[in-house]
């Protein structure tokens, strides 16, 4: 039954009026999870540097002469008869417990968390009709719904954890064993006759309904249709949930999805940086040294940087097949989560100042009604002196935010140029 009137019309006009809602703008911060059968191989190397390990199925079947060394990282280390399928087994998750995740998940100060539902190697790790696929976790290893999981774990446990979901691309019909040419079956393919009907919109319907908050699109999704989505936002909204899309499912989307790359200075339009903790890779990757990966004051200076360009903050864990995170992204969000929780004022539900400091001592600016933060990314001298203009007058108080020294108020005065000048001492530094 119906109990209001819906606000979207399935035509593109009136999909393109929608926007990102509060809770989503207020949340700054969610943790991105990619793990799937990619995890099992967990490797991706260019030479110079590590390269994307989700990307395995593509890069292993890609040939000897690319850039990527998987083709032959995988001959030495499988041999010659080994497909990617050869992996399905060993996607134990044996060690997997969703309760874990989503407390580690709050425990980093996040509010949201999007987990990587079917990434570009087409193993979905929730359940779905056998005749849409049987290439799931449900239908092959390990036997479970991890998606439902860890949905699951998260109402029960650590239910303010918003839920954004992805849906990913689908490899088509067979495989190629790289070394002898041969053509292969994906394993659990069902061959259909519409990628789009048969497919895609079952897919995302199914994830619609597990509860879904952001539809959070990848490769493939350039053909959701104005229906689609003004379906999946009012009927969300039905059930009290109110969703967004990126801007990776074939519209504009309500939010831009820059990856590793932050911006200059503040975006008007609504954006959401993603980063691996790893420094090139979003799937977890072996050959990654555990000192190359992002450290707490990495996750905090770019968390600060993000959110006072009116970004989000979607930083990514690649736990194992076994399901377990790795110790240094387990320790490293921790301890940014206790500087994070601690300056909660500064962070959740603010918004940006619309000029991006230029000050030597990397400052960052955001605002909510009752107060204006400056944030300094490095520990500040003796003096500190803005010279962008901030909402200051004389007389406001200054106060230090969050730590021991919270509520010490710090001299400040306007000086004749018009810059603010701050006293910091020893102790509040
Ligand atoms: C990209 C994918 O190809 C990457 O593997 C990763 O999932 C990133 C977030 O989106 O387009």
């Amino acid at each position: 039954a119906m109990y209001g009137v819906p606000l979207y019309e399935p035509t593109f006009e009136s999909i393109y009026s929608h926007e990102a809602p509060m809770w989503y703008t207020s949340a700054k911060y969610g943790i991105f999870i990619h793990w799937g059968l990619y995890s099992v191989p967990g490797w991706g190397n260019k030479g110079d540097r590590e390269s994307y390990a989700e990307w395995y199925w593509w890069n292993m079947n890609s040939g000897p002469d690319t850039i990527d060394r998987t083709y032959q990282y995988n001959l030495h280390t499988y041999g010659p008869d080994h497909v990617y399928d050869d992996f399905i087994e060993g996607f134990t998750a044996d060690a997997f417990d969703p309760k874990a995740w989503v407390d580690l998940f709050a425990d980093a100060g996040a509010q949201y968390f999007v987990q990587v539902s079917k990434h570009h190697d087409g193993y979905a790790i929730f359940d779905l009709p056998d005749n849409v696929t049987q290439r799931t976790s449900v239908a092959q290893f390990p036997h479970m719904n991890l998606l439902q999981m860890i949905f699951d774990a998260a109402d029960q446990y650590q239910p303010h954890l918003h839920k954004e979901r992805t849906r990913y691309s689908w490899p088509g019909g067979n495989a190629t064993n790289p070394y002898t040419n041969e053509t292969l079956a994906y394993t659990g393919f069902v061959p259909v006759d519409d990628y789009i009907t048969d497919i895609m919109l079952p897919q995302m319907n199914t994830l619609a309904n597990m509860g879904t908050e952001i539809m959070w699109c990848d490769i493939g999704g350039a053909n959701m249709t104005a229906e689609f989505a003004a379906n999946y936002f009012n009927s969300q909204a039905e059930q009290g949930r109110q969703v967004l899309i990126n801007n990776r499912c074939g519209l504009p989307g309500d939010f831009d999805t820059p990856e590793y790359a932050q911006y200059e200075s503040v975006q008007i339009r609504r954006w959401e940086s993603s980063l691996g903790m790893d420094p090139f890779s979003y799937g977890y990757n072996r050959a990654t040294p555990s000192s190359a990966y992002l450290t707490t004051q990495g996750i905090v200076t770019s968390l600060m940087d993000i959110i006072s360009k009116n970004g989000n903050f979607l930083l990514d864990v690649g736990p194992k097949a076994d399901g377990t995170i790795i110790a240094i992204e387990q320790d490293n969000l921790r301890a940014a989560g206790q500087w994070i929780t601690s300056h909660a004022e500064a962070i959740y539900n603010t918004t940006y100042w619309f000029i991006t400091p230029e000050e030597g001592p990397a400052i960052r600016f955001t605002q909510n009604e009752n107060a204006f933060y400056i944030t300094t990314l490095f520990p500040p001298n003796s003096t500190l002196v803005l010279d962008s203009p901030v909402p200051y007058v004389e007389g406001d108080k200054v106060e230090v935010v969050g730590g021991k020294m919270a509520g010490t108020v710090v001299p400040s005065r306007m000086m004749e140029n018009g810059s603010l000048e701050l006293t910091i001492s020893e102790d509040v530094r």
